[in-house]
């Protein structure tokens, strides 16, 4: 296990050094934000990122994320170019030793929450989801922080209407014929790719999500075996629905874990919730079950701490801030630590 800290690059409010300063934190997830999707990052930007990080003494062996262009979901005929794009990405990010790219197949949006600034009694403020305040919400007027968004405003309403009658079953044909696509530049070059869970794990604004429970998964490796298709096992994304036995699914897949987001949430309701802080007794993920399950299953992938609350007055992006993700990183380094040694000692 590497633990690691997600860095929005050059504009991310919190720095390199500050990163480097969670002792235990040996490395940086992070994505090359200036280039639009669907096109090839360049080599010169990605050396940049990666001499800055090694400069402040910290790695960037994960990518988060290669972001998919809509024309390859939708499985339209313009694919072909993008899929080649993608092909030169992989190829680039390895060049300059990155061993892990995260990446998602959510039609249009990515991660959705309702209320940003969900405020606990302490002071403390979180990410929360109420399922009955997204139906009030516009589709074509939604951006949370962290999207990797691969339309202009202006295309999204049409975006939206080529969605209009995709089933879940073509949309799994078209993420299999991706990975079948790049599968081959992944054996060439050891990058692991990271699927990341849909999130919430439902469908959303109409729109089919594929990857959402144990079934979609096992589909998954059935229908592509290669070990390089893997996971980004997020316990905050998968953990939203009751169904998923989160401990089973990281016994299970924990070789397919090519990375972690670890992260705590509290039901509301039957699918509402709020986000909080990593320690186990803080929410609904077993994240000790999760930990213990994930070391012995012979998971060798990253982890980062995911979604943080703002705390100590702290205005950092939604569930990006420092000061509860540095919490949470010692934290998960702690369990980590305990499981490994008394696994080692077995
Ligand atoms: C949210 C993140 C997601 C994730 C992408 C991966 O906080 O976990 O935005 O980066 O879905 O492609």
């Amino acid at each position: 296990m590497k633990m690691t800290f997600r860095w929005y690059g050059e504009k991310d409010s919190i720095s390199l050094s500050d990163i480097k300063q969670i002792q235990g934190v040996s490395g940086v997830v992070t994505a090359v934000y200036d280039t639009p999707v669907g096109e090839a990052w360049s080599l010169d930007s990605l050396q940049k990122y990666r001499d800055m990080t090694s400069a402040a003494g910290l790695e960037m062996e994960v990518i988060e994320s290669v972001p998919v262009h809509e024309d390859i979901k939708l499985g339209k005929p313009s694919r072909a170019k993008y899929i080649e794009a993608y092909k030169q990405n992989i190829r680039n990010c390895a060049a300059v030793g990155v061993k892990c790219i995260c990446y998602n197949f959510m039609p249009v949006f990515d991660w959705v929450r309702t209320d940003l600034h969900f405020r606990h009694p302490d002071g403390a403020e979180s990410l929360a989801y109420d399922h009955s305040a997204l139906a009030a919400l516009d589709p074509e007027d939604l951006h949370l922080p962290g999207w990797d968004e691969s339309y202009s405003p202006a295309e999204l309403g049409a975006l939206l209407k080529e969605y209009k009658g995709m089933s879940h079953e073509k949309l799994f044909e078209n993420l299999v014929f991706f990975l079948k696509e790049i599968m081959p530049v992944c054996d060439e070059t050891g990058v692991d790719m990271a699927i990341h869970p849909d999130d919430p794990p439902w469908d959303i604004f109409g729109l089919p999500r594929i990857i959402c429970k144990e079934e979609d998964y096992d589909r998954l490796f059935a229908a592509v075996p290669d070990p390089h298709n893997g996971i980004t096992f997020c316990t905050g994304s998968l953990g939203a629905s009751r169904e998923n036995d989160l401990v089973k699914m990281a016994a299970k897949y924990a070789r397919r874990i090519h990375f972690a987001h670890l992260r705590q949430l509290k039901y509301e309701g039957e699918i509402d919730f709020y986000e909080n802080g990593h320690q186990t007794a803080s929410g609904d993920v077993d994240i000790f079950g999760i930990v213990r399950a994930l070391v012995r299953g012979g998971c060798k992938g990253y982890v980062r701490p995911d979604h943080g609350r703002n705390v100590w007055g702290e205005q950092g992006k939604p569930g990006y801030g420092l000061f509860d993700r540095a919490m949470g990183a010692c934290y998960l380094t702690g369990l980590f630590e305990a499981v490994e040694k008394e696994e080692g000692e077995k």
